[in-house]
């Protein structure tokens, strides 16, 4: 039995995102309310005893949002988002990625702890257009939900907001023992949460809309379902919710200030379930919630709002009583072992706009930030130093699920105890990390805000096994990157049109 109900946001409210001047406000769409996309599971090519074999191809086309003309698009194994992997953990994947997009692209495993920089699929492993790769991985990290989204910096959000995201489920055999709702498409459903400005003849324009700050639109996406509902057939129901959007915080809350208990965050189950009426995600973090609908009856609804914006409805219909509480407990969290000497690198997140930078440096591709041994925790302090009211940056990590371990020398929020990989910082915290790398490679570090990203936000880290030589890794530049787009997109190197790169010149450095 949970009895405290958390009631708000925990965030600095003066630093949310609508005090900024660029901030877009929702709106209602102007169209019928639809059922809810729920992505179908993706098949596998070919199982062979714990080898699991998937294709995932990057392509372009049209997708139905509204009423009228299709939207152009851009999506895994479909015109939009992706069907939902589900990896198991311990299993050995070996995933085809294939380009049929007309630019370069990248397939970065968010949230899965692979080895950088190549399978992880950050901006050191483009798979060029009408080309493949191959990728493998075994698993080792617990049930989660983590996804898949482009990373070829600085085009990484350009691509993002054509549509590459794909939600990745990871399971376990500890989540199987767990009577928690897990029934795909019926009780356990993702939700992407994303936003978009459509444009003339229902297309979306991100050069027109761009802000350095991050896009955002007036329509609320979900599931790139504008204005869903979903027909509840259970008494509990299961979101698996992600901030999908470039820019945009969600702060969520149901009609009636409806409870809803928190059973996961980013890259883990929480180790008890917290109840809440309100939630907040900043981009690129995951939450899981499940509601409770026994005091409903068929004809009732319930609505998921951000703000004050209406994002969908719960319809209610017959559903058999399950009494069944949730657990009590859900995970036990292993802590990395830490002493008095465990180091503490401290990184700061500073700036607005154009001069968004990691200590005070723009992101270069083939330069390594700094380093650390596999196997031994660090605490890392993430530090934004902008004023307040300024911007919560969303700390990201590649290739590791870190621990929350203080905000400003305080507790962490009552949500903040599973592992995560993404994290809001408030402008002038200091939240500190326990971070640990269990694989060798190199890995990319930066604010989720996506243009913040592109923006040079953003450094790498190479993690060592001390034991062994160091091995060479082939890094990208700016420069090569570059000359490809320029010659797949067919204009010269220096009228390419990039967000990010006005924020490299901003700082005086060429491209
Ligand atoms: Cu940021």
């Amino acid at each position: 039995m949970i009895e405290k109900v958390y009631t708000d946001y925990f965030f600095d409210e003066p630093a949310y995102d609508y005090h900024d001047a660029g901030y877009v406000p929702l709106e209602v769409a102007d169209a019928p309310e639809k059922p809810l996309a729920v992505p179908p599971l993706l098949e596998p090519d070919k199982i062979d005893g714990d080898d699991i074999y998937y294709t995932v191809t990057a392509e372009a086309g049209e997708t139905q949002l509204l009423p009228g003309a299709k939207t152009k698009t851009w999506g895994y194994n479909g015109t939009l988002l992706s069907p939902t992997i589900r990896f198991e953990n311990g299993k050995h994947y070996h995933v085809t990625l294939r380009n049929e997009l007309p630019e370069l692209t990248t397939f970065h495993w968010h949230g899965l702890n692979v080895s950088g920089p190549y399978v992880d699929g950050g901006c050191h492993a483009p798979v060029y257009p009408g080309e493949e790769k191959q990728i493998e991985f075994t698993l080792n990290q617990p049930a989660a939900m983590c996804w898949l989204h482009a990373h070829p910096c600085p085009s990484t959000a350009e691509q993002v907001w054509h549509g590459l995201a794909g939600i990745v489920y990871v399971t376990d055999k500890h989540e199987q023992t767990l009577v928690v709702p897990h029934e795909y498409g019926v009780d356990d459903i993702p939700l992407v949460l994303q936003d978009r400005r459509f444009h003339e003849n229902n297309q979306w324009d991100y050069r027109a809309d761009y802000d350095p700050d991050g896009v955002a639109g007036p329509t609320a996406m979900l599931n790139g379902t504008v204005r869903p509902y979903f027909d509840v057939t259970t008494t509990k129901l299961r979101l698996r919710m992600l901030d999908g959007a470039n820019r945009r915080e969600w702060r969520l809350h149901l009609s009636g200030d409806r409870p809803f208990t928190q059973i996961a965050s980013d890259g883990s189950y929480l180790p008890e379930p917290v109840q809440l009426t309100k939630v907040m995600m900043t981009c690129a973090e995951r939450v899981q919630i499940v509601i409770d609908f026994a005091d409903c009856k068929p004809g009732d609804t319930v609505t998921l709002y951000t703000d004050d914006a209406p994002l969908m409805t719960f319809r209610i219909h017959e559903f058999a009583k399950q009494n069944a509480e949730l657990p009590a407990h859900l995970l036990d969290i292993q802590a990395p072992t830490v002493n008095p000497q465990t180091p503490v690198r401290r990184i700061v997140m500073s700036g607005m706009d154009e001069t968004v930078a990691i200590d005070g440096k723009k992101f270069q591709m083939d330069r390594i930030d700094a380093q650390q041994p596999i196997g031994q925790a660090q605490y890392w302090d993430i530090v934004n130093t902008n004023d307040k009211p300024g911007m919560v940056h969303p700390f990201h990590c590649h290739g590791t699920q870190f621990l929350v371990v203080s905000r400003n020398g305080k507790a962490p929020y009552p949500n903040e105890h599973g592992y995560k990989d993404t994290m809001g910082v408030n402008p002038g915290e200091t939240v500190r990390l326990l971070v640990r790398f269990d694989l060798p490679g190199v890995y990319m570090y930066h604010c989720h805000i996506i243009e913040h990203e592109d923006g040079g936000m953003m450094a790498q880290i190479e993690t060592y096994d001390p034991s062994k030589p160091r091995p060479h890794y082939e890094l990208m530049t700016m420069d090569k990157l570059m000359q490809a787009l320029s010659e797949e997109r067919g204009v010269p190197m220096d009228q390419l049109w990039m967000g990010g790169m006005a924020s490299y010149e901003a700082m005086g450095m060429k491209m």
